[in-house]
């Protein structure tokens, strides 16, 4: 396996981080990207104030899941050198990699400043005998030359192998810079949504937010932050369309957005995390659902929204009935289930005429999702919950009064 090593301090991981490992790890035709963010760096202090450990991790692990979707690389986040006690020492890192990876090809990549300053690193001989040293460069700066020079410099002096890599979309984030920019909204632009949103969502760098009086503009990162990355497309679709639905069929638009932007908040839990979650909150679960994992992010998702960003019954409910459905649902409740199932990253056999069906009239379009996903978990085999049932039950009970309504005026 070709595997690249990526550290630094990641106070915050930003988008001139992303670039780089997104194009390096495409450039270097990697199998696996490792992110490894500095526990106590050796070579400068970090910043009085700046974020613990756990959030620099959980930022990076934002970061890099994002650079794997967009790379196609695999992404891993270790956090081996927070655990280590001391200063984050590379050749220690290597030495704990190369142990792991004893047959795997190494590349250490490394920015400017290191690069140029390779030689007052601690065992500067043994790391380049771990791994191979692979130096980024911005492609239109002319620094080609001078990297060439160094590179050849530190050949001749350490042997292993010193290569440099032209990048076309670094861009240059000074993270000072960004840490004081953070709390005036300056920096938002140069950091990933998700990022931004978990900055946000827990008050680092100087942010004070009140998460129960946000805007939708500073909600929209923030729900993003609780999702994986693959699943930011489909919120994002789903409250737009929510938008447009609740626009069309009358409900409140505001809402509408805040419960799309929240309705998987709880999606990417685990089974004892979602239990959790339902101690925590008081849920009471019937017998499929303390077995199916899928029916359980709608419940703990709503109860999280009321929590965490004091969103109204309404809100609460849209969330709580987006999975399964009930029986007579309100707009909004039944605006955020459609959403759900029709947003554009939708992808399955029939979303077209649901689609059709949803913008014609919504009852309709409500019954048929219904039905296809009761034929779903049919051929599946998995079992129907009583709600989702009940739900296209009550639906067909009103579309045949509804039937035979018109019939007798004939
Ligand atoms: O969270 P999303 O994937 O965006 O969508 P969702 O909340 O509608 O969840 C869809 C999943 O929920 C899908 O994998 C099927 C499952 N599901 C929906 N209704 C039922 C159900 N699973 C069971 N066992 N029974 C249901 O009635
Ligand atoms: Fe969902
Ligand atoms: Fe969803």
């Amino acid at each position: 396996m070709k595997i690249g090593i990526y550290g630094g301090s990641f106070n915050p991981p930003h988008l001139g981080h992303q670039n780089a490992a997104v194009e390096a790890a495409e450039k270097c035709a990697l199998d696996k990207l490792l992110l490894i963010p500095a526990g106590i760096p050796p070579h400068k202090v970090m910043e009085q104030g700046s974020p613990a450990n756990g959030h620099r991790l959980a930022m990076t692990r934002l970061m890099g899941g994002q650079a794997a979707l967009q790379s196609g690389v695999e992404v891993e986040v270790l956090d081996l050198e927070m655990a280590r006690e001391g200063k984050s020492y590379t050749v220690d890192t290597l030495r704990a990699l190369r142990r792991q990876y004893p047959d795997d090809e190494l590349l250490l990549f490394m920015g400017t400043d290191m690069f140029f300053s390779f030689e007052s690193w601690r065992a500067p001989e043994e790391i380049a005998e771990l791994a191979k040293i692979v130096a980024f460069y911005r492609n239109e700066d002319d620094s080609a030359a001078a990297f060439a020079a160094q590179a050849e410099k530190l050949r001749a002096r350490f042997g292993g192998s010193f290569e440099t890599l032209a990048l076309d979309r670094v861009i240059e984030v000074s993270s000072t810079a960004l840490r004081a920019g953070m709390a005036s909204g300056a920096s938002e632009a140069m950091l990933e949504p998700q990022v931004y949103g978990y900055i946000l969502r827990e008050h680092l760098y100087g942010t004070d937010l009140d998460l129960k009086r946000l805007t939708v503009q500073q909600l929209r990162p923030i729900a993003l932050s609780y999702l994986k990355a693959k699943r930011c497309a489909h919120v994002l679709g789903t409250a737009a369309t929510a938008v447009k639905l609740a626009e069309k069929y009358g409900a409140d638009v505001h809402r509408a957005e805040v419960a799309g932007l929240l309705h998987d908040c709880t999606k990417k839990l685990s089974m004892p995390e979602q239990l959790a979650l339902c101690e925590k909150y008081g849920i009471a679960l019937d017998e499929l659902e303390k077995k199916a994992l899928k029916l359980l992010h709608a419940k703990t998702g709503a109860a999280l929204a009321r929590d965490v960003f004091g969103v109204d019954d309404e809100i609460y409910n849209a969330i709580l009935w987006h999975t399964t459905g009930k029986p007579d649902m309100t707009v909004l409740e039944k605006v955020i289930y459609l959403a759900d199932f029709i947003e554009p990253t939708r992808d399955f056999p029939g979303v077209d005429a649901l689609r059709r069906t949803v913008w014609e009239d919504l009852d309709r379009g409500l019954l048929m999702g219904l039905e296809m996903t009761v034929e779903e978990m049919e051929e599946m085999g998995n079992p129907i919950h009583v709600n989702t049932l009940a739900a296209r039950d009550y639906l067909k009970g009103k579309t045949n009064e509804g039937k035979a309504g018109s019939g007798q005026q004939l």
